[in-house]
């Protein structure tokens, strides 16, 4: 075969491969440094390469099996995030992932509500893209190991499986807070999450009811891989803890199917694109 034919079916027209199921560039355990307050210039210095803006990122060499919407349930957390972005991008990026990065702000002073907010990250995010997969992960959790894919998998997945505020184990057997990723498919199954739940608690147990309920079981990384590192902080004003809130958990098989992503009500405030993420701004009704 003459040269010239092979160099042209190897030019820049050729599509991209698909991303390997195992991303190359992963190098395990991090180093994680929550001690000084960063600037938002440093932030971007480490992390804005190659992004597309709003936060948006996909794989320069192949194409991504994993088109995740990163969904962060927010309000006055700025320390938080920048930490959050600052470690975030670089790992979704070694891990080729097809991404977004929402941040779920809360509008107003009334009562914090998480559930609610991350369901309207998985609206707002799927009126940009045909996210397939959905990881909502709270603002301060920054993983200790890049082999904790923020991706999808057969069942619903709990990330935060070695938390360091409990130890580096689960609190309880059926603990499904801080980061969780679900599929289209499995969120949808469970009518999303609740919209009830205002202030601190019990939503996340309401979620893990809903899985269970509905015949799933949740799936988590190991507890090497699964650790997590937790920003401290002091308890928010507006989102005590909710002493109504576990008594919810008993009505939670009859309500689920009327409550959930099929009820969610909300008013869009604005929408804010910075090079590193999304800000969704959202009045969510929340009692006075
Ligand atoms: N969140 C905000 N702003 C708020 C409240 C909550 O952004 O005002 C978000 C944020 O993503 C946070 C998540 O909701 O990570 C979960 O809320 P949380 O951090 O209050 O829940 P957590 O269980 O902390 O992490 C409980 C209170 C900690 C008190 C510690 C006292 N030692």
């Amino acid at each position: 075969e003459p040269k010239e034919s092979i160099v042209s079916k190897f030019n820049g027209s050729s599509p991209l491969p698909p991303c390997p199921p195992t991303p190359p560039g992963l190098v395990g355990p991090l180093r994680i440094e929550f001690e000084w307050i960063r600037s938002m210039s440093d932030v971007r210095k480490a992390s804005g390469e190659n992004l597309q803006g709003g936060g948006r990122y996909k794989p320069l060499d192949c194409i991504s099996q994993h088109k995740v919407a990163i969904i962060i349930p927010y309000r006055n957390r700025k320390d938080h995030l920048k930490h959050w972005l600052y470690y975030l991008h670089p790992i979704l990026k070694r891990q080729q992932v097809d991404y977004g990065v929402y941040v779920i702000n809360q509008h107003g002073e009334g009562t914090f509500n998480r559930a609610k907010l991350l369901n309207v990250g998985y609206v707002e995010s799927l009126k940009e893209y045909a996210y397939d997969c959905f990881v909502f992960s709270d603002v301060d959790l920054v993983p200790m190991d890049d082999r904790n894919l923020y991706r999808c998998h057969g069942e619903p997945r709990h990330m935060a499986s070695a938390m360091d505020k409990f130890g580096f184990q689960m609190p309880y057997t059926n603990y499904f807070g801080g980061v969780v990723a679900l599929s289209r498919e499995q969120y949808m199954r469970i009518n999303g999450f609740p919209n009830n739940y205002w202030g601190w608690g019990a939503e996340d147990d309401d979620m893990h009811k809903r899985i269970t309920l509905k015949g799933m079981a949740v799936s988590r990384p190991d507890s090497r891989v699964g650790m997590y590192k937790m920003v401290r902080h002091l308890r928010d004003t507006h989102n005590e803890v909710n002493p109504q809130n576990p008594g919810q958990l008993h009505n939670t098989a009859r309500t689920m199917d009327t409550d959930g992503i099929n009820s969610l009500i909300y008013s869009l405030i604005k929408i804010e694109k910075d090079e590193l993420y999304t800000m969704i701004d959202v009045d969510i009704h929340a009692p006075n």
